[in-house]
């Protein structure tokens, strides 16, 4: 089993807490669900490696049924925290930012007590499709209410995002806004909630795309773009205006206006990634293909608008008729695996006997 300092036994966090697992008073085992979000104006680059800070503002939607469900159990038997990802033990890596989380939250709760942690993704990890955000912002939400923190939605965006830093938008449901923030602590780094999932009831048909060879993780991609991609300034400074152009649309309820700024600025990230030595290419063949669709079906009417992360998958945005002749158009593409038919939705949220 892999502790985040190698110490310590290593109860299962799962189910009721073994006989022997003593929950301290004042904390209490917790679980929350938190879902995947998908960026409409992207964040791809950071000012603050460490504390995950963004050098540009980004806006996202959350995405119902698809997410994260975590356990957190408080137990001062362990001497380091212990964490199963789908019921594997984590790697060094999670462990390295799982850490900065529940440390962020000990300092908060003023204790030294560890705990175990297990993490069930209901979505498949590393297609570009943003596991990651999902299960930091359930550790953050379920973290919290274990150590009995109380912190308000911004405050617990701002400790999801020392996770990762899309984890910070899938705290808040529906349409969310990222802050870029001036100041080093990233304290005013957060996320905002921008309109609901009902405000503006969407639809989105994500369209799972098998993983060709190892793909380049998001933190080491922005840094390799960053000091070497000949467009990445020129994003960072487009980020900025989609940001407000996707605002615009989203205040004004305008689906076309936020479909055209929503592909521009994804088009316009993977343009900075190709462009990045050596390049990084996401997409296969399937990837062009799911794209070319649906600007045919759109240019026959049909309310769509495609957008994509760092992974060869593509989340299909609809109006909600739209929803069939999507599923029908893209389903039978060579290299799709899967679709799943949902919706803009909630936030992250505890789970009453998680
Ligand atoms: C986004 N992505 O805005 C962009 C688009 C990927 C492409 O946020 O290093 O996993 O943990 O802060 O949050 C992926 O970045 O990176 C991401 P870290 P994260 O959704």
């Amino acid at each position: 089993m892999t502790h985040d300092d190698d110490r310590g036994p290593a109860p299962m966090p799962s189910g009721r807490p073994s006989s022997g697992a003593i929950v301290p008073e004042g904390m209490q085992r917790s679980a929350a669900f938190a879902p995947i979000n998908i960026a409409l104006s992207k964040y791809w680059g950071k000012r603050d490696h460490e504390r995950n800070l963004p050098l540009a503002p980004s806006v996202s939607v959350c995405i119902a049924e698809l997410g994260t469900l975590t356990i957190v159990a408080p137990n001062q038997d362990l001497d380091g925290n212990v964490m199963l990802i789908n019921d594997k033990p984590a790697d060094q890596k999670a462990l390295v930012r799982v850490g900065r989380v529940m440390r962020a939250v000990r300092a908060l709760a003023g204790t030294e007590v560890r705990a175990g942690v297990r993490a069930v993704n209901t979505v498949p990890t590393a297609q570009g499709l943003a596991s990651s955000a999902s299960a930091f912002a359930a550790l953050a939400r379920a973290a919290t209410a274990a150590y009995g923190v109380d912190l308000d939605d911004s405050e617990l965006s701002g400790l999801a995002r020392l996770g990762s830093g899309s984890a910070c938008r899938s705290i808040h449901g529906g349409f969310v806004l990222w802050q870029r923030g001036e100041l080093d602590d990233g304290s005013d780094s957060i996320a905002e909630q921008i309109a609901t999932a009902e405000d503006w009831p969407l639809r989105a048909v994500i369209v799972h795309i098998g993983e060709g060879p190892k793909k380049t993780p998001s933190g080491e991609g922005m840094r390799l773009s960053a000091a070497t991609s000949p467009f990445f300034s020129a994003f960072i400074d487009t980020c900025f205006r989609d940001v407000s152009e996707c605002l615009g649309a989203i205040a004004g309820r305008d689906f076309e206006r936020l479909g055209v700024v929503a592909e521009a600025n994804c088009l316009a990230m993977h343009a900075t990634m190709l462009a990045t030595r050596p390049g990084l290419l996401y997409w296969q063949a399937a990837t062009v293909e799911v794209m070319h669709t649906v600007r045919r079906l759109r240019a026959a009417g049909v309310g769509a608008f495609f957008t994509i992360d760092a992974g060869p998958s593509v989340v299909v945005i609809c109006e909600p008729g739209a929803v069939d002749a999507v599923s029908t158009a893209v389903g039978g593409i060579p290299g799709v695996v899967k679709l799943t038919r949902t919706r803009v939705g909630g936030g992250a949220h505890l789970v009453p006997n998680g």
